[in-house]
């Protein structure tokens, strides 16, 4: 990698701080100086200052009091004894149920399971609550054998949302954001047996696409229809349908992976979508949804809008038993969610898809403060025009052995038919005596370490491996033994100690 590419990582990774940092400058001048000891502290005479502006971020939900903010014991919050009478403190209390279900989403309509502590800064604007998260990864990967490679790269996002309570409901407005664009150069960061999307007009194999700057942009409004019905509409021009689930970046689960899993294209990957219109109904523990949406994925141009008509319709099922416990089952009609690639000339597009997903997602809080994650996964793209389905597996869970220790791991299984899109000749050749779809397993274990608090980013290093078993068919393409090896720093936004 040369040095240019290594400077706009750089720079681009200091950018993505800066907004993971809910962009207070304030915050900023901060983290240089003190330790994460005194953090409280600072804080604590941040909000004697601003108070009147904005409440200080506090602690977010915890596992105590995922559904109902208004109990949460403030006592128990370092550094806020003796604050409760502040009036930038009394987040949640103006909060009605419908209030406290919007809380509970993550990217669109999707939900972790609810203990989930979900991390995040919860201050006070006026009489609005926002909520702000952030996470970015600075990795550098290597990918072993003729096709893979190796680059230093960022993925990040931020989200946004502003809830009010409206007409007897709750409005909210949510805003996620990606400098993605920037910070993964030439489109693309190796990922071996990766595929989906396009990069300078070819289809994007072994790589994984960058997200779009604009991630999500969206309107919820929720009203509840006695006392344990809710009644939930939700707009966004770009938004998450209810398809998947909890789509990879922002999944329990999935926290201290950076990379993308195999099966994006089968489960989650239309966590980013145009023109999408949901209506929600939960009702006790189960919640029914049905969406339209624009079902063409991004175009490779990450910094815009790819703006079409509702011409997708999904539905999904999810149920929460227990507050650790969610599972969902959906399915979905896309229309043509290929970008068209272009082999020999022509342009290439495999038509309608429809995908079927269904996931159980298990979280149990531990006593430091920190939740075990667990998710099992299962999507299908079945494509209408050949009547061909492909499928894809997962399990994947991330367990905290200590506050400061992360173990993760992840297992997929995919049924791959586009690793050798960009290479006809070789596809119809291998039609012909080995088959067009390949059933690649991926093996990755990973760890992460917490080195600290600078300020409410919760700074963190870990590794992890992957090693991937492949039909004997496509070991000329790729060895005998592949793999792919991750070395990364973390940055996440949660309020400091
Ligand atoms: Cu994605």
């Amino acid at each position: 990698m040369n040095n240019g590419k290594a400077f706009l990582a750089c720079s681009g990774f200091a950018f993505a701080a800066i907004l993971l940092n809910g962009t207070f400058a304030q915050q900023l001048k901060a983290q240089g100086n003190g330790t994460s000891a005194h953090h409280a502290g600072h804080d604590m005479a941040d909000m004697h200052e601003k108070k009147d502006k904005a409440g200080s971020p506090v602690a977010g939900k915890t596992a105590d009091a995922p559904e109902d903010m208004s109990q949460m014991d403030h006592s128990k919050m370092p550094g806020m004894s003796g604050h409760e009478g502040m009036p930038g403190m009394k987040h949640g209390m103006d909060m009605n149920e419908a209030g406290k279900y919007l809380m509970n989403l993550s990217s669109g309509t999707s939900m972790n399971p609810q203990s989930w502590p979900m991390p995040m800064l919860m201050p006070r604007l006026g009489s609005w609550n926002l909520m702000i998260m952030g996470q970015g990864f600075l990795v550098d990967t290597q990918q072993s054998g003729p096709r893979g490679g190796d680059k230093f790269y960022s993925p990040n996002w931020g989200m946004v949302s502003a809830e009010h309570s409206f007409l007897g409901g709750g409005f909210m407005f949510q805003s996620m954001f990606s400098l993605d664009p920037l910070t993964i150069t030439n489109r693309r960061y190796p990922l071996l047996f990766q595929t989906g999307e396009t990069a300078y007009g070819k289809a994007l194999v072994d790589a994984q696409h960058p997200h779009d700057l604009i991630m999500g942009l969206g309107m919820n409004y929720a009203h509840s229809l006695g006392e344990n019905t809710m009644l939930h509409f939700y707009y966004a021009p770009v938004g998450d349908p209810a398809l998947g689930p909890v789509a990879f970046p922002h999944r329990a689960s999935a926290l201290e992976l950076p990379q993308a899993t195999l099966g994006h294209h089968w489960q989650d990957s239309t966590h980013i979508a145009d023109n999408v219109l949901t209506v929600a109904l939960r009702h006790k523990w189960f919640r029914l949804e049905a969406s339209g949406f624009y079902g063409t994925e991004p175009n490779e141009n990450r910094w815009n809008f790819d703006w079409g008509p509702v011409n997708s319709y999904s539905g999904r099922f999810s149920v929460f038993p227990s507050k650790n416990w969610m599972a969902q089952i959906s399915a979905g009609r896309l229309a043509d969610p290929e970008r068209p690639f272009f082999v020999g000339g022509h342009a290439e597009t495999h038509g309608d898809v429809v995908r079927t997903t269904a996931s159980v997602h298990y979280t149990r809080p531990m006593e430091h403060g920190n939740a075990w994650s667990t998710s099992l996964i299962w999507g299908q793209n079945h494509v209408v025009q050949t009547d061909r389905n492909t499928n894809s597996y997962l399990v994947e869970t991330m367990y905290p052995l200590t506050k400061k220790d992360f173990l993760t791991g992840r297992v997929e299984v995919v049924d791959k038919d586009e690793l050798f899109a960009n290479d006809p000749d070789l596809q119809a050749k291998l039609a012909q005596t080995a088959g067009s779809s390949f059933r690649i397993q991926g093996y990755t274990a990973g760890y992460t370490r917490d080195i600290g608090f600078f300020k409410n980013v919760e700074t963190g290093v870990g590794a992890n491996f992957t090693a991937y078993a492949i039909p004997s068919a496509i070991k000329p393409y790729y060895g005998d033994h592949p793999w792919g090896a991750n070395v990364f720093l973390r940055v996440r936004l949660k309020p400091a100690e």
